[in-house]
């Protein structure tokens, strides 16, 4: 502590005592002079000096020189800008791969119940389904072209029809080949059945022709093909050829039997089509 205020402590001293100390007192004698005293200590630092002159001009900043500061943050995005026109369209991609199969559609509704067909071959390719498709519309034909006269019936895969058409046997025979058919003959029991359906529904008083005769030989009674019958449903004591001019077969209105008549008196004429 006293170090450091040791220079303070001279400099009060020299103010104080210096002059005599320089000089010494003039009322007094003066003594043999002593030794060179040590150095005193540094006094008080000065006043602040006056305000220096103006310094020479700079050199010009170059601008590459400036330092550069840290990179700024990223900026917000900008507002989207108005939509542009479409653009040309681009060339077609390559073909995909085949995706997978969908899930299967709900059943559709039941259609109408269909006549009953022909047994179909095996397999279920395009000829198969041409031959049905070939079938249904020949059946519907038929059936088209026997609802077109006034009565008629199905049995079987073929329809007996009437019109009110009164003729001889030759007569209803190429008129039933004209229609697309030949005269009604039914090959067995239930197909007579049906013809008498037929012969009650058209309320015909006359016994119809069936397509059976014995012009060819006396007796032998064969369908107009020439063929002999499988089937047959004579009346009692039929066929008789009364008076040798009955070569041609009928249908008894009231039971369905049969029996022989002149194919040359007109009657009513029945037409089977299949
Ligand atoms: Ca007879």
């Amino acid at each position: 502590m006293v170090s450091v205020l040791m220079p303070y402590i001279s400099v009060l001293l020299m103010l104080q005592f210096g002059p005599q100390l320089l000089y010494g007192n003039e009322s007094q004698n003066c003594g043999p002079k002593g030794e060179k005293g040590d150095r005193g200590a540094q006094g008080l630092p000065g006043f602040p000096g006056s305000k220096g002159d103006r310094g020479d001009t700079g050199l010009s900043a170059n601008v590459d020189m400036i330092p550069t500061g840290p990179k700024g943050d990223k900026g917000d995005p900008g507002f989207p800008g108005p939509t542009g026109s479409p653009g040309i369209p681009g060339h077609p991609g390559p073909k995909g791969d085949q995706g997978f199969h969908g899930i299967p559609g709900s059943p559709g509704i039941p259609g109408f119940p269909g006549m009953k067909g022909q047994q179909g071959s095996p397999g279920g390719d395009v000829t198969s389904l041409q031959s049905q498709i070939h079938d249904l519309t020949a059946k519907f034909a038929m059936m088209e072209k026997a609802a077109s006269f006034g009565t008629f019936r199905k049995v079987g895969q073929k329809y007996f029809v009437y019109d009110g058409i009164v003729k001889t046997f030759d007569e209803g025979i190429q008129i039933c080949k004209e229609v697309g058919g030949t005269i009604a003959l039914a090959r067995n029991a239930v197909e007579n059945h049906t013809l008498l359906k037929v012969v009650i529904a058209s309320g015909l008083s006359e016994k119809p022709f069936i397509g059976v005769t014995d012009r060819d030989k006396e007796g032998q009674f064969v369908d107009i093909d020439g063929k002999l019958l499988t089937f047959t449903n004579w009346a009692s004591g039929q066929p008789d050829n009364y008076q040798e001019t009955q070569h041609c077969g009928t249908i008894i209105v009231e039971s369905g039997l049969w029996d022989d008549a002149s194919c040359n008196e007109p009657r009513p004429i029945m037409c089977e089509i299949q």
